[in-house]
Order: structure tokens, then C-alpha cells, then sequence
């Protein structure tokens, strides 16, 4: 008992700690705010020994008197571009895993009543920033975006921004030591100057209730507490126009009725424009409005039983060995989804950039986005724990409004543990604090097959906690069939939802081989664990959906064969220069196939 007191205490502590020293919260709909666009060349330091920081190279000094002289200098040095990973703009840099050092100059039009705050998309992994010679705050997490603001701190002309990144992979980081994608670093996102009011709107939440189609919630909450502002909600399309007064938190919370919404599905992408204004500010967006939620085994869609046509990617072009970044990415990555004949991506395994979630829902595709959890975390560390959920509050508070979020991921490939299910648990808890809507889910590794009882089964108490429980299994390629596909029955989280959320298998495009040889690393035998996977599938009761790993091979440090993988994960259904593989096209009539 003493030591659950002593570790609640610890977890408010740390998150204090991290609140000090963190970036501050974004605001919501960054995208529809008043924007500069700070992307670019910026000039950069290698500093592999990590002494900039000693030196303060972040003051940009440059000699003055005869005696000065400093050993730095960021101009006609190196230049990379923002957004992007490191790793793909020089070959020295394929494989960097250290500190670099991103620097700018930018102007900012300073106008009274205003507020500017510099956005980050993502900079991974972690980092400090330093505004005109100070250090003006740190991040860690290199897939949810984060804000400064700097109304007092920045000038007119020539202020000198310095980003000092470090993407050193750490046991307490998240991911931590090894994990199954390239550790791209850099400044991955957009990086943008945002002008706001004084006073505006920080953040807004508007979404049909969990179960009723005819009822919107909604939450506004202005950047100041100031009670009985006036706050509009507008839909002209259904002819909503509502205004309420805030509290003394500076907040609405508020439901109405609205007749006839047109819901958002995978087969209607319909999305409404929506416009919040106050006294002071006015943001819009299009937001669309749907219903999910789960009864015994199955998942419904606007009332309608749902199958689970997904695919995974990672957010990568596998073409430009690089990370994803722009809207053309998007495109690029949801085209193939789309032709695959998918109707969800999970986001593996992380939140993946903005351009992406919004264009996902735009084209129909439900979205599972989750935080890498990904095997080997410190689930006793208390610190990771408080990071952990600062990070998965991050990827609730940017998306929330997308209603094509259909699941929150908590984890992927976890062990039973008490620390473990606490650590969890309170992710669960962090989303929930936001949003009480979306279904809860995590993937298992854990699925074994029972001899005795000639079924597959999976011993972990820990499913209770979620809406959906997901499984990644690999038979045919890490685990050989115990029993025929035809005879592969499963009992595994019975009464809940299931869905397979990773199979596959590797293959390099273009090998013929034999249909039947693991090693063969052929189209053949990959189709052959497809056809196999898919006849097991007709003996999961509750299966509702399925996701095989993965729809692009993908750069990998974990994979060694020097010709069939050469640092790259071969289990794609379209190879890295794009090409499809046998296994795709099996994979497309199955999901042809179901309606
Ligand atoms: C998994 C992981 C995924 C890996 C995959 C593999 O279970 O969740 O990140 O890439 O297996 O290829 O082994």
C-alpha cells in the first residue's frame, strides 16, 4: 500500500519535472492557424562528441576583438533540409546516431495584441531549442509535435534560432535500445512561426457522442481562464449556429442536437466545415462526424458490424530511403492502401505526421495510431512512464477532432508483468482524461498453440482492459504449423473483438523459389503463407479484422542477410522500388471478397 502511495507520488513529481522543463502543449488545428513557414535549408553542425552545448555554440558568436576566436561557425558549413531525417540527405549520415546541430535566422512581423509560438511537427528524437542565445525549452519523443511561445523573446529582424537534436537510441527512451525500423533523426516535420490573439482559441473538440447519431459533443477552451466570453459553434451545412459563454476556466462544454448529419464511413468520407469563433479569434476546419463502438465480439460502424480491411505502414518512402514528410508522401503511401482495397491503416508504430492522418480520413480509411511501446521499454522506470504519457497525450490532443481515429494503440508486443499492466494502464488512463470515445486497443505476441487442447490460445489478463484485442502472428515464417491451416482453430480473447494485426512474411521481389522452403525468401513460398494465413483465418471466431505486416519493405538495422535483406525488412506486399508481390494480389481478392 505505502509503496503504491510513494509511486503515485513519484509519477506526479516526475510529471511536474517534465511539465517544467517539456515544450508546452499545441494548440489544436495548427494547419488552420496564421502561419510561417520556417522550412528550409538550415545550416547544421555534426557534433558527434557532443561538446556544443558545453561550448555554447548556440550563441552564433563570431570574433570581435584581436585575440577572439571561436572554433565553430554554422555559416557555409553544412546544409540540410527541414523537414526531413538526416539519415538520407548524405551517405556520412546514413547510419548518424548522435547530436546535430540545426540552425537559422527568420524575421518576425511583431503586431500589438498578438502572441507568436514556434511549432515543431516532430523532431526526433529528442531536443533543445534556443531562441536568440537561450535556451527556450526541450522535448523528448520524436512523433508528436510541441510549441514554444516566444511573444517576449523574439525581435523584429534577424533572430538566430539554434535546434540542438539527438536521436542516441537510451534504455528509458520510447522506443528504447533496438527496434524494428531505421532511427531517422533530424527535424522531421514542419517548423513554423504561429501569430495568434492575445487571447484564442487553444483548443476545441467536436464529435457526435459515442452511440448517439443525432447529438454533438463539444469542448472549447480559450489560451486564458476568462469566464463569460462568447463562443460560436458553427455547421452551416446542418444549419448549426450555437454560441455559449465560458467558465471561469475559460471553457465550453456543451452538447446539441443536430437532424439529418450524413456520417463519415470508409465508403462516404463525408466531412462538414466547421467554424469556432470567440470574441477575439476564429479557426475553421472540417471535421466529420461518425459513431463507433463495441457490443460482445464485434465492432459497429454507425450501427453496422465492421470488418477491418487494414494494412501497416511506416512512415517512410522506401524509394528515397528517407522518412516521410510532405502531403505528396501522403498521397504516395494512401494510393497503395487505397488500391490494396484497405478501409483502416494502423499507424505502425508510432503517430505518424499530420499530412497523413488528414488525408487518410479525406480518402476513407479508419486509423489505429499508436506510441512505440515497441518491446524492450522500461516499464518499471517511473520516468518512462511519465514520458510515456505525456507522449500518448500528445498523439490524443493533435488528433482527436479526425474522426477517421478509430483506435488508440497502447502497445505493441508487451510481457505480462505488474509494472508493465500498471504502466499501461495508466496510458489508458491518460487517453481516457481526453477522450472517452475511441476504442482502447494493443498488440500481443503472445499467442501460443496448445497441444493439449489442439487450439491457439493466449494467457494474458491484461486483454480485459481493452476494447479490441490485437494479435501479431507470424505463422508460417518465425512459428511452423503445429497443425494444418484447416484445422488452425483459435480461442483467444473470446467475447472480445480480435483482430491480427501483424502476419507476413519476408520476400525479395522477383525471387522464384520453392512455394513450400522458408529460406527460399520467394514470392512463392510468401504466397503460399499468405494462402495458408488466410484459410486459418475462417477458424477465428471473433476475428473482425485483419492487417498483414507490412505494405512496403522497409529499412531495418535488425535484418542481416547480406542478399535477401541488406538492412531491409523484405515483408512487404510491394517491394521498395515499388513493385508488387504475389502476395499482394492474394491479399486484394480476399479483401474484395468481404463487404
Ligand atoms: C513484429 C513487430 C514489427 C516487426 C515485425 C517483423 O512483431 O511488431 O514491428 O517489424 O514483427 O517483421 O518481425
Amino acid at each position: 500500500m505505502q509503496l503504491k502511495v510513494y509511486s503515485v507520488l513519484l509519477i506526479i513529481l516526475t510529471s511536474l519535472f517534465y511539465s517544467d522543463t517539456y515544450a508546452q502543449e499545441t494548440m489544436a488545428n495548427v494547419y488552420g492557424r496564421s502561419l510561417q513557414s520556417l522550412n528550409g535549408k538550415w545550416d547544421a553542425i555534426v557534433d558527434l562528441y557532443a561538446q556544443g552545448r558545453g561550448n555554447k555554440i548556440y550563441l552564433n558568436k563570431k570574433p570581435e576583438g584581436k585575440t577572439d576566436f571561436y572554433e565553430y561557425s554554422f555559416e557555409n558549413g553544412l546544409r540540410l533540409n527541414v523537414p526531413s531525417d538526416w539519415n538520407s540527405q548524405l551517405p556520412e549520415l546514413k547510419y548518424y546516431e548522435g547530436t546535430i546541430w540545426y540552425a537559422r535566422k527568420f524575421d518576425a512581423s511583431k503586431e500589438t495584441n498578438k502572441r507568436l509560438f514556434l511549432y515543431f511537427g516532430a523532431v526526433s528524437y529528442r531536443c533543445r531549442i534556443y531562441l536568440n542565445g537561450k535556451e527556450i525549452g526541450q522535448h523528448e519523443g520524436g512523433f508528436t509535435p510541441f510549441q514554444i511561445e516566444i511573444t517576449n523573446a523574439v525581435k523584429e529582424k534577424d533572430n538566430f534560432l539554434a535546434v540542438e537534436v539527438n536521436n542516441t537510441r537510451t534504455v528509458d527512451a520510447i522506443p528504447a535500445m533496438a527496434f524494428d525500423w531505421w532511427n531517422y533523426g533530424g527535424i522531421t516535420r514542419d517548423v513554423f512561426l504561429v501569430t495568434t490573439p492575445q487571447v484564442f482559441i487553444e483548443d476545441y473538440f467536436i464529435q457526435l457522442d459515442k452511440y448517439k447519431s443525432n447529438k454533438i459533443d463539444a469542448r472549447v477552451k480559450l489560451s486564458e481562464k476568462i469566464a463569460n466570453t462568447s463562443v460560436t459553434i458553427e455547421i452551416p451545412e446542418l444549419k448549426i449556429k450555437q454560441t455559449f459563454k465560458t467558465d471561469h476556466n475559460g471553457e465550453i462544454k456543451t452538447s446539441f442536437t443536430v437532424n439529418k448529419v450524413t456520417r463519415w464511413s470508409p465508403q462516404s468520407p463525408k466531412l462538414y466545415d466547421v467554424i469556432v469563433s470567440s470574441e477575439s479569434d476564429k479557426i475553421e476546419e472540417k471535421i466529420g462526424f461518425r459513431n463507433i463502438w463495441v457490443k460482445g465480439e464485434n465492432i459497429y460502424l454507425n450501427d453496422r458490424p465492421l470488418f477491418l480491411k487494414a494494412i501497416s505502414f511506416h512512415e517512410e518512402i522506401p524509394q528515397r530511403k528517407g522518412r516521410a514528410f510532405s502531403e505528396a508522401d501522403a498521397v504516395m503511401l494512401l494510393s497503395e492502401a487505397k488500391a490494396l482495397g484497405c478501409n483502416m491503416i494502423r499507424l505502425a508504430h508510432y503517430p505518424q505526421n499530420e499530412y497523413t492522418v488528414r488525408l487518410a480520413e479525406k480518402m476513407g480509411f479508419l486509423l489505429w495510431e499508436e506510441i512505440p511501446i515497441w518491446q524492450g521499454i522500461d516499464f518499471k522506470n517511473e520516468e518512462t512512464k511519465a514520458k510515456a504519457g505525456k507522449m500518448i497525450q500528445e498523439m490524443v490532443m493533435r488528433d482527436k477532432n479526425r474522426c477517421a481515429l478509430a483506435f488508440w494503440g497502447v502497445a505493441n508486443e508487451t510481457q505480462p508483468s505488474e509494472p508493465r499492466n500498471q504502466f499501461l494502464k495508466y496510458l489508458i488512463d491518460r487517453c481516457k482524461a481526453i477522450d472517452t470515445t475511441r476504442l482502447i486497443t494493443a498488440a500481443f505476441d503472445l499467442v501460443r498453440f496448445d497441444r493439449d487442447k489442439q487450439v491457439f490460445v493466449m494467457n494474458d489478463p491484461f486483454i480485459k482492459e481493452l476494447d479490441v484485442v490485437a494479435v501479431n502472428k507470424y505463422m508460417g515464417w518465425y512459428h511452423q504449423w503445429p497443425v494444418s491451416p484447416e484445422k488452425a482453430v483459435w480461442d483467444v480473447a473470446k467475447g472480445q473483438p480480435l483482430i491480427i494485426s501483424e502476419f507476413g512474411g519476408e520476400a525479395l521481389y522477383g525471387k522464384i523459389g520453392d512455394a513450400h522452403t522458408v529460406s527460399s525468401w520467394s514470392e512463392d513460398y510468401q504466397a503460399t503463407l499468405y494462402k495458408d494465413n488466410l484459410e486459418m483465418f475462417k477458424h477465428i471466431p471473433n476475428l473482425r479484422g485483419t492487417a498483414p505486416w507490412i505494405l512496403f519493405d522497409f529499412r531495418s538495422p535488425f535484418r542481416f542477410h547480406p542478399i535477401n535483406q541488406e538492412g531491409w525488412n523484405r515483408k512487404g506486399l510491394i517491394s521498395d522500388q515499388g513493385y508488387r508481390k504475389k502476395a499482394w494480389y492474394l491479399m486484394k481478392e480476399y479483401y474484395d471478397r468481404i463487404k
